[in-house]
């Protein structure tokens, strides 16, 4: 039996296990582990890396309208060359429907940037921001469907946030049609309420960005999320948590038996408040939501994703040149209230959590790979064929170099944004190649694929969604 590819001598890991072995790679998927497998038209040596699956981020944003005159700093094409620099084969970026809009435009449009500019495979879950009644009753279960197994509902932001009644109601058409509802969870009026009274007493300068979004007004919507989700018995996915409190609840809910899942990301481990107290403007390099927080945060997202609290690692990647398209945006909007939320980290979520994760002992390799790959593919309706190492899943593959010494910095990133929040920031392992469907697209350090070899994956629903 003939192979077009062998990865030969590498240390394989799964989200259970770790061993020795070969992987034989035939028309894209994986054929065969084992060792002597015979022939190959390429032959990868491994010997003293770690062969794991591929990354899947499954909560990027790409391309995404973001008010007048601000324009997001990657595209597809920028957006999955970083990604897969960063160790990953898969990312689940949103499609955004603006007020007013169809969903089902929506996702041509989307369809339409990325088609023919992608390195590595994407899917995308849906924002809902105007259920009308066609959303509702005709668009959104037609493209849970065709596959679009996952939606957005946001609890804040003027052009975005749902009411309670209105979640209610996507939450139960998520529930006729098994789709998985991700949750963004802080209060509106009480953000409005604190952005106000900080604007009056003239503390604009972007750290007040958090001192507007406190950990009550995330915790609070995080409780309130949880108890929508639970009046119409359908399962939720917190993303982007950042501290004890809102972890808490989850866990809570968890305990209790509801089918409530959480996700954090590097910002909440790596970086705090404090990184947003730059001179002048700096401190708008870190504006995201909900916003980094302190170092008993961090210990708090730590302990989550060591007992399984957050099932989840993402990105969160929502990216912004430091200029007038982004972070410095419009001329006379010089308070926070004006910054674009949202920080770059595609190509570094990975090198953040093994090097502050497993080498630090943190966590151990396998829920490495449970946290930045399997979870997400079982999570969103992509396992088996995603996220794992296994006779018949996709060959989506990263190699890395357990023992590389990197210190991040913008001039070693591929991404659009023109800063770092991680610069500086020294990290041990790093992802040298990766293979998606059996291609290679970056090899040792080195770009060889192609734009456009990504394709577009329809998902099964997550099977926290099926109805019993
Ligand atoms: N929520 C996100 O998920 N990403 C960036 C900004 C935000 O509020
Ligand atoms: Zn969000
Ligand atoms: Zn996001």
């Amino acid at each position: 039996m003939t192979f077009d590819t062998i990865i030969r001598g590498g240390t394989v890991a799964t989200a259970s296990d770790t061993f020795a072995c070969d992987v034989g790679i035939r028309d894209g998927r994986i054929a065969a582990l084992g060792r002597d497998l015979g022939d190959a038209k390429e032959i990868i040596d491994a010997s003293g890396r770690l062969v794991l699956p591929g990354g899947i981020d499954s909560h990027v944003h790409i391309s995404q309208p973001s008010g007048p005159g601000i324009v997001m700093a990657d595209d597809f094409e920028s957006a999955t060359r970083a990604a897969a620099f960063g160790g990953n084969t898969t990312v689940l970026p949103f499609c955004l429907q603006e007020r007013g809009q169809s969903l089902r435009q929506a996702v041509k449009d989307y369809h339409a940037k990325a088609e023919g500019n992608c390195y590595i495979d994407v899917s995308f879950h849906l924002i809902i921001s105007d259920p009308s009644e066609q959303v509702l009753g005709q668009e959104l279960p037609a493209l849970i469907k065709d596959g679009y197994t996952s939606f957005k509902v946001f609890m804040t932001y003027e052009d975005l946030a749902l009411s309670d009644r209105q979640i209610l109601e996507v939450m139960a058409v998520a529930r006729e049609t098994q789709a998985l509802v991700m949750v963004h969870a802080e209060n509106f009026d009480a953000i409005r309420f604190l952005t106000d009274r900080l604007e009056r007493l003239g503390q604009t300068a972007p750290h007040f960005h958090g001192t507007s979004r406190p950990i009550p007004v995330e915790r609070e919507a995080t409780h309130r999320a949880i108890a929508l989700a639970e009046l119409v018995d359908v399962p939720v996915m917190i993303v982007h948590v950042s501290n004890r409190d809102a972890m808490e609840e989850i866990r809570r809910a968890q305990q209790r038996g509801l089918k409530v899942s959480g996700e954090t990301c590097p910002q909440y481990l790596v970086l705090t408040e404090k990184d947003m107290e730059g001179l002048n403007m700096e401190g708008a390099k870190y504006v995201c939501s909900p916003p980094p927080r302190d170092a008993a945060s961090q210990a708090a997202c730590w302990e989550g994703l060591q007992q399984g609290v957050f099932s989840v690692f993402s990105s969160d990647h929502c990216p912004f040149r430091y200029d007038e398209t982004g972070k410095l945006a419009p001329k006379g909007r010089t308070s926070f209230r004006w910054v674009p939320n949202g920080i770059p980290g595609i190509e570094t979520r990975l090198p953040i959590l093994f090097s502050e994760g497993v080498v630090k002992g943190r966590i151990d390799l396998n829920r490495f790979v449970a946290l930045s790959s399997t979870n997400h593919a079982k999570t969103y309706g992509l396992y088996p064929r995603k996220g794992t190492i296994a006779v018949g899943a996709d060959a989506d593959i990263a190699i890395w170099d357990p023992a590389r010494e990197v210190t991040i910095s913008q001039n070693i990133l591929h991404h659009g944004a023109d800063y770092t929040p991680y610069e500086g920031l020294h990290v041990t392992g790093w992802p040298v190649t990766m293979l998606v469907r059996g291609e290679t697209v970056v090899a040792d350090g080195a770009l060889v694929g192609r734009k456009g070899a990504g394709q577009h994956l329809a998902r099964d629903p997550s099977p926290f969604a099926k109805q019993s």
